[in-house]
C-alpha cells in the first residue's frame, strides 16, 4: 500500500502508540526534542551547605548511632533538585562522615571509588589495601575501586571528612558489587607512608606495572599541595575565572588521580574577582581557607572555611575572594573527557 497523505488524526496516533506499546515499542518523534537537547537539561540546582549550620547535626548523628552500627556514619549532601536520590550531581555522591574517638568504621570493599577530603579534626586514619594513612585537614585521600578499606580514630577529637563517590555512575552502569571483611580492621602489610615514599616524589620503582587506573599515591597531603600553590603564585599567570588551579594527577601516567572523579585545588588571592565560567562537569567545592562569594546562576552564596557548594553543569558561575581562598573541588571531568563530551566556556568579565 502506498501512503498518499500523512495521518494527522491524534486518535489514530494514540491508537497506534498503544498497539506498538504491546511490543515494547515507542515513537521517537514524541520524545526526540527532550532527549537530544541543544544545551544541557537537568534537575541539578546550585546549593550550599554552610558548616556552621550543619555541624550540630553531624555531631548529633554521633549520639544516635555508632560508626560500627551505621557501617559508615554519614550525612549525605543531597542536591535539592534531586530529592531522595542520594546525589549531589547527576553522576556523583557526596557526604560528610563523622568518626568519633575510639571508633572504627569496619572494613569493606566496593566497586565504587571514593575520595576523602578532611574537613575537621586531626589524626584519624583510613586503611587501604594493607596501609594506613593518618589524615590531616586538607589532605586528599583515595580509596580505589574494589580495595578493602576501614577507618578509625585514635585521636581524642571527632573527625569529619567529605566523602565523594561515583555511586550514581556505577549505578548507571549496573556495576555495583560490595562485600564485608570478616573483622572490623584489615591486617596491615605495609608501613605508613609507603605509597607516598615510593610513588609520590617523581620516582617509580623499577619495573612498576600499574594494575588499575587509580593513582598509587593514596594520600596527597595538604602541606605539599599548599606549598605548590604558594610557589605557583610567585610567577604563574592567573586564570581570570579559576585563579591558580592544580589538578591531582596519577604519577604513573599523568592522568587524573582517579579514573571517574577529577580532583582539583585552587588558590584565589585576596581581592580576586573572577570572570563568569561554565563547564559541563557539575562541580562540588569544599572551602579550605578564606572567605569569598560564589555566584552560581541567579544565586549568590557567601562562603567560608568548611562550607560546601555545588555548581551544576553548564550553569554560569563566578568566584570572588575577600581574603586568600583555597578551594578543593571534584567532578566527573575524567569520564566526560574520555567520552569527548567535556566543554568549558569563559564569559566576559
Ligand atoms: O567510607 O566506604 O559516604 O562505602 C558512602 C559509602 C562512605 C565508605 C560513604 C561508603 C563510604
Amino acid at each position: 500500500m502506498i501512503m498518499t497523505s500523512t495521518p494527522t488524526n491524534a486518535d489514530d496516533r494514540k491508537a497506534f502508540y498503544d498497539t506498538i506499546g504491546q511490543q515494547n515499542l515507542t515513537p521517537l518523534w514524541e520524545v526526540l526534542h527532550g532527549l537530544v537537547t541543544p544545551e544541557p537539561v537537568h534537575q541539578v540546582q546550585p546549593a550550599i551547605w554552610r558548616y556552621d549550620d550543619i555541624r550540630g547535626h553531624i555531631m548529633a548523628s554521633g549520639e544516635l548511632i555508632t560508626a560500627k552500627e551505621a557501617e559508615r556514619r554519614v550525612l549525605i549532601l543531597e542536591n535539592p533538585g534531586l530529592p531522595g536520590q542520594s546525589k549531589i550531581t547527576g553522576s556523583l555522591y557526596a557526604g560528610l562522615q563523622l568518626i568519633l574517638p575510639g571508633e572504627v568504621a569496619p572494613a569493606h570493599r566496593h566497586t565504587q571509588s571514593a575520595l576523602r577530603f578532611v574537613v575537621e579534626g586531626e589524626g584519624a586514619y583510613t586503611a587501604v589495601d594493607g596501609e594506613r594513612t593518618t589524615m590531616h585537614p586538607g589532605d586528599f585521600v583515595i580509596t580505589p575501586s574494589w580495595t578493602w578499606h576501614d577507618h578509625g580514630n585514635d585521636s581524642d577529637r571527632p573527625m569529619v571528612w567529605l566523602d565523594g563517590l561515583d555511586i550514581p555512575m556505577v549505578s548507571f552502569f549496573g556495576a555495583s558489587f560490595a562485600e564485608k571483611w570478616p573483622e572490623d580492621s584489615q591486617p596491615l602489610s605495609r608501613p605508613e607512608g609507603d605509597s607516598l615514599a615510593r610513588y609520590g616524589q617523581g620516582l617509580m620503582p623499577e619495573g612498576y606495572q600499574a594494575r588499575t587506573h587509580t593513582s598509587p599515591v593514596f594520600n596527597y597531603p595538604y602541606a605539599r599541595t599548599r606549598e605548590a600553590l604558594e610557589q605557583m603564585r610567585i610567577h604563574e599567570k592567573w586564570d581570570p575565572a579559576q585563579g591558580l588551579k592544580l589538578n591531582y594527577v596519577n604519577p604513573v601516567n599523568g592522568d587524573f588521580a582517579m579514573p571517574t572523579i577529577g580532583t582539583f585545588m585552587q588558590l584565589l588571592p585576596k581581592g580576586f574577582d573572577g570572570i563568569p565560567y561554565r563547564a559541563t562537569d557539575a562541580t562540588v567545592f569544599s572551602v579550605v581557607e578564606g572567605t569569598g562569594e560564589a555566584t552560581i546562576g541567579e544565586q549568590t552564596f557567601s562562603f567560608g572555611p568548611r562550607d560546601h557548594f555545588v555548581a551544576p553543569s553548564w550553569a554560569w558561575y563566578r568566584l570572588s575572594a575577600s581574603e586568600d581562598c583555597v578551594l578543593f573541588s571534584f567532578s566527573d571531568r575524567p569520564v566526560q573527557q574520555k567520552l569527548d563530551l567535556w566543554r568549558e566556556q569563559r564569559g566576559n568579565g
